[in-house]
């Protein structure tokens, strides 16, 4: 049976997932998108609990978290395209990887889902305008781990070593989006951030995924006719 995704093309967390399969080179899937207002469905609760996208349905095997969904699918195409996760008897490789991937998780994530939240989905929800003194804070909380990655990234090229992996790639949906949010410049003042991050963009795989505000513009324009 063919791998389900249950999601959004252009969202963020879908397109983390839609990122590792073009890195994989795994074309064989459906995409079932989702209305925002069927996420809350008990067919869709079923997949994710707490009613999210993305989710998989992977011949009955039923997964969600965009990040957990983007690990099974790097070990279960491990042996295709690019080799994004280290393999199972490299163990420290393993605790580096997982070290990175807690960086995104606890340093990154959070101010940069924030700006995305603060200026652009609360807006589109109808939740009101952005509060710029909580952007400004997010902002500077992000410059602080910034900084952090900069000094970690002058002694290898990615966050884990000098091999891309999926805890590089789990930066690209809210990097890029901070960045079109009105912080393009958001990475220059950190050298070894700023190369990094323009090397991931310019990833093929993160090319094919289309950009969440084009998507917001195309549901505006529809809304307007
Ligand atoms: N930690 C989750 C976050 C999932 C999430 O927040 N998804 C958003 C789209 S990016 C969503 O489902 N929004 C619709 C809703 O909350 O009903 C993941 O990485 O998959």
């Amino acid at each position: 049976m063919t791998l389900k995704i249950y999601g959004i093309r252009e969202s963020t967390c879908t397109s983390r997932v839609l990122t590792v399969l073009a890195e994989k080179g795994v074309t064989d899937y459906e995409l079932i998108t989702m209305k925002q207002t069927d996420t809350k469905s008990p067919e869709h609760l079923a997949r994710h609990p707490f009613g999210k996208i993305p989710a998989i349905d992977d011949d009955g095997f039923v997964l969600s978290e965009s990040r957990a969904i983007c690990k099974y699918l790097a070990k279960k195409y491990a042996g295709q395209g690019t080799k994004l996760i280290p393999d199972d008897d490299d163990l420290t490789g393993y605790g580096l990887f997982e070290q990175a991937c807690s960086y995104e998780a606890f340093y990154f994530n959070h101010p940069a889902e924030s700006i995305g939240f603060e200026k652009l989905f609360k807006g589109a929800h109808g939740k009101g305008p952005a509060d710029e003194d909580l952007v400004a804070k997010y902002k500077s909380q992000l410059e602080d781990t910034l900084k952090i990655y900069d000094v970690i990234l002058a002694k290898h090229a990615y966050l884990a070593g000098d091999q891309v992996s999926i805890a590089d790639l789990f930066h690209l949906p809210y990097g890029a989006l901070a960045k079109e949010l009105g912080f393009r410049t958001l990475f220059d003042p950190y050298p070894n951030v700023k190369r990094w991050f323009e090397s991931l963009e310019a990833r093929e795989s993160w090319k094919t995924v289309p950009s969440v505000m084009a998507f917001l513009a195309r549901m505006k324009a529809q809304a307007a006719k």
